[in-house]
């Protein structure tokens, strides 16, 4: 996605409300779960398959619930684990909202995994505010310290640090001035890093992040500065383990797929010995035509086109859509991504109704495509 004010599109966007939406036309589609499932399907190429949702759509939307649970080889909690909802006032922790998806994901026998540990939105205002390096030390150790325990061994993964880079001429090596930066330098990584290694030594600890894979001066500059990034990570022996591509495609918008482009960046962060997982994944469909077949069809052979490069390099292996059905979507609550004209955003497999979309027919069809990770 091009640059945004993302700071200002999500402060204080963490409401865990549902907005109204359109009802679907009853009976519309077959209550069965479609089979074989995303994740048998992904299974079947040793690749992991999940879902990002929040705890109010699966305790809200029994459909959604449903939909989630049949095709999910693996759960991730959308808005729960941020430090805001987690930790709401420093020393004060609410696991309660968290706990409903993770409970859900281990009683159905599912993976989850955990978002995000530092992240320089969704924060309370006493940690955005901090300046002093001690007390920053001290609110980030206490942080990760208490969240990685609480879940330790249960979680397939951890987005330590999420959305670290963000190029820019006030921007040393290319790092986004968060407030952990400003306290810490690029050392708050490092610690993060290990501070979550120390608390929980399964999950696999990952960097997340977003605009790496296009043909545009933009995205070359985040790719640099994220190899660069990882490669000093990796020389000073940080406990860093896979890179997480959220995949937020937004076909119609400045910039395009060239696949030897994004094919070489995942080879290069492969060649650090890094796993690379595609974690939010799902198509923004504010620029693509009105009428829903057309935009459905679009946004599907947008992710075919995404999935064929990123799913044929063996390091990558998890992919999760950021979302379930379009009946609880990211994007009509957002400013910037929402259609302008009005219409509900279309990002996710599923429709209002629970019917599975071209989108869902492309990932299976991806994933079906993808070379077997377990021969290699
Ligand atoms: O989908 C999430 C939305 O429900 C929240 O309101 C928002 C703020 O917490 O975050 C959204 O998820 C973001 C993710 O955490 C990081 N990458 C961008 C995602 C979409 O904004």
């Amino acid at each position: 996605m091009a640059p945004v004010d993302r700071r200002a599109v999500l402060a204080g966007a963490v409401a865990a409300t549902l907005a109204p939406r359109p009802a679907p036309a009853a009976g519309a589609c077959p209550a069965a779960p479609v089979r074989p499932s995303l994740a048998t399907l992904a299974s079947q190429r040793g690749i992991l398959f999940g879902m990002g949702l929040t705890a109010s759509a699966l305790q809200q939307l029994p459909r959604l619930r449903a939909v989630a649970l049949a095709e999910s080889g693996m759960l991730v909690p959308g808005i729960e684990l941020k430090w805001a909802q987690v930790e709401p006032q420093p020393g004060r922790f609410d696991f309660a909202p968290a706990d409903r998806i993770l409970d859900e994901a281990r009683q159905a026998g599912l993976k989850a995994r955990g978002h995000a540990l530092l992240w320089h939105e969704a924060l309370p205002a006493e940690v955005a505010q901090t300046r002093s390096p001690a007390a920053m030390a001290a609110l980030v150790r206490t942080h990760i310290r208490t969240v990685c325990a609480r879940y330790a061994g249960l979680l397939h993964s951890w987005d330590v640090v999420n959305e670290a880079i963000e190029p820019g001429p006030d921007r040393p090596q290319g790092l986004r001035r968060t407030p952990f930066f400003e306290a810490l330098g690029e050392g708050y990584i490092d610690r993060a890093f290990a501070l979550a290694a120390e608390a929980d030594a399964s999950a696999i600890l990952t960097l997340n992040e977003y605009d790496l894979e296009l043909d545009t001066p933009w995205h070359a500059s985040r790719r640099a500065a994220m190899l660069e990034l990882l490669n000093r990570l990796v020389r000073r022996n940080v406990p860093v383990r896979a890179l997480g591509i959220q995949g937020h495609l937004a076909p119609g918008r400045p910039g395009v797929l060239k696949p030897e482009i994004f094919a070489a960046f995942l080879r290069d962060v492969a060649s650090l010995g890094l796993t690379i997982f595609i974690t939010e994944f799902d198509v923004v469909d504010r620029d693509l035509p009105a009428p829903v077949p057309q935009r459905d069809a679009a946004a599907a052979q947008a992710a075919r086109d995404y999935l064929a490069v990123a799913l044929a390099e063996p390091a990558v292996t998890a992919l999760v859509t950021w979302g379930v059905s379009d009946a609880d979507n990211w994007v009509d609550g957002n400013d910037q991504f929402r259609r302008r004209d009005g219409l509900p955003a279309r990002p996710n497999p599923y429709d209002d109704a629970y019917c599975p979309k071209p989108l869902r027919g492309a990932i299976a069809d991806a994933l079906r495509a993808a070379p077997d990770r377990r021969v290699r």
